[in-house]
């Protein structure tokens, strides 16, 4: 087919491939997410409704999308790594990065009623988007336990904050003082003796975030079968299915690794 003399455009393009053997995380945060949460009413510091959209809408971008090993997410934000070898989209990163944040903010809010019911979306929510590339095992477990380690920091400053505010009668600026300097365990002192919070009975799902991951397991279905004497007969059919199962759990240590060994390709 003949070319047009338009065609030389098209070498305008940048190239953003991203580098091979590496694994290619894609994070996506909410844009002002904090006017977003006053707005809808979020419950402080944690919403169970705003946790479990997010986490919807991260498994339907592990379902839609290929290659999705890990995802993690916390607060408005979520990662997800794409395995070392993908070569969804020839690994162009712009590629990756703008369907995975399409796809979660439009699941987002396609999900919305599911967990807000009644309550209106005021308008349309957006999500900024970023790729970062990580060569090692080391790098990617320590990429995901940072981001553990800012939900955990985050949490318990947030959960002693809005205690000091709705429990104990303080201003924001008054408990925003108080919790100047302090380490976490005085944090966690302040829960117990003065509100008989232990906080590591606080839920998993605030204190660890969530992870999700593809998981293999048996599924028994019956099945109606209709025998050459036009009988009907009912039998079980065990499969194995491949799913999403989500996680509220500690992915810093490697407990978690050493029981998911199919998630990191070797390091070799
Ligand atoms: P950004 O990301 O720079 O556009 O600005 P923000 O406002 O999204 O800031 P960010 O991402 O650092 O912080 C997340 C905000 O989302 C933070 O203000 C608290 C809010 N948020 C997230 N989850 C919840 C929740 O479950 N309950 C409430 N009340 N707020 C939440
Ligand atoms: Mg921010
Ligand atoms: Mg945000
Ligand atoms: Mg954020
Ligand atoms: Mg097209």
């Amino acid at each position: 087919m003949a070319k047009s003399k338009f065609e030389y455009v098209r070498n305008f393009e940048t190239d953003d491939t991203c580098l091979r053997n590496c694994y290619i995380v894609v994070r996506l945060d909410g844009r002002n997410f904090h006017k977003f949460a006053e707005q809808h009413n979020f419950t402080k510091p944690n919403d169970n409704r705003a946790l479990g959209l997010m986490s919807r809408s991260a498994r339907s971008v592990l379902e839609e999308m290929e290659d999705i090993v890990i995802a993690y997410g916390q607060s408005d934000e979520f990662s997800f790594v794409f395995k070392r070898s993908s070569t969804w989209f020839k690994r162009r990163a712009s590629k990756l990065m703008t369907h995975v944040t399409s796809q979660f903010s439009s699941s987002y809010v396609f999900y919305w009623k599911e967990f807000f019911g009644e309550k209106p979306l005021l308008y349309p929510p957006s999500f900024d988007g970023r790729v970062v590339l990580y060569p090692s095992n080391r790098n990617i477990k320590d990429y995901l336990s940072w981001r553990q380690a800012d939900c955990h920091i985050n949490n318990l400053y947030n959960t002693v904050f809005w205690t000091l505010v709705q429990r104990g009668g303080l201003t924001t600026a008054q408990a925003e003082d108080r919790l100047k300097g302090t380490l976490a365990a005085d944090k966690n002192e302040i829960l117990f003796s003065e509100f008989d919070i232990n906080y590591n009975k606080e839920s998993d799902l605030y204190k660890k975030g969530t992870t999700l991951i593809w998981e293999k397991r048996d599924e028994t279905v019956t099945k109606r079968l209709m025998l050459p004497n036009k009988e009907e007969k009912d039998v079980s059919v065990t499969r194995s299915r491949r799913r999403v199962e989500t996680y509220h759990c500690d992915i810093i240590g490697e407990q978690f690794w050493e029981e998911h060994q199919d998630i990191l390709e070797d390091d070799d």
